[in-house]
């Protein structure tokens, strides 16, 4: 059964705390909830998991490879910063799907630059909570149809 890995990074454990007009009203439980039942629905398996910390996103990363068949990465505020992140992905040749809740591109400059995106199979952005379920049906597309 193809397995994939969804893992959000910094103050994401906030959503629906503050700023609804950007990131909704969801909080990430929900968020997980609506993904269980995605990947029951396509027949897969899903890990979730949300870290403030950028080493410890960087262990679930390389911990995916041999387990999951790719991730779906919302790195918040580290998409923009973090060369150990971009480093993380192209080493464990994993299929990387990159995930935000809001138009970065229709926000604030420095959101502009991803360095996740050059090591990221796509970019899926300002669709809020949707995007995951979008995401999923992406990575499993493709792990479908490449391995
Ligand atoms: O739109 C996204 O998903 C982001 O990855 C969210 C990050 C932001 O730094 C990225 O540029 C875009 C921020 C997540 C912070 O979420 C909060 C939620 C509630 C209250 C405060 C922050």
């Amino acid at each position: 059964m193809t397995s994939i890995l969804i893992l959000n990074g910094p103050n994401l454990n906030l959503l629906g705390t503050r700023q609804p007009d950007v990131y909704g009203h969801s909080i990430l439980a929900d968020i997980e909830t609506v993904c269980r039942a995605h990947a029951s629905s396509r027949g897969a398996k899903m890990e979730f998991a949300q870290s403030n910390s950028e080493g410890a996103l960087i262990d679930h990363i390389h911990a995916a490879k041999g387990v999951h068949g790719g991730i779906i990465l919302n790195a918040g505020a580290y998409t923009h910063t973090s060369i150990a992140l971009m480093d993380a992905i192209a080493s464990v040749e994993l299929p990387v799907v990159e995930l935000h809740l809001s138009n970065v591109h229709a926000r604030e400059e420095f959101r502009h630059v991803s360095y996740i995106a050059p090591v990221a199979l796509g970019v899926i952005s300002g669709f809020g909570a949707a995007g995951y379920p979008l995401a999923m049906d992406a990575l499993l597309t493709h792990l479908a149809q490449h391995g």
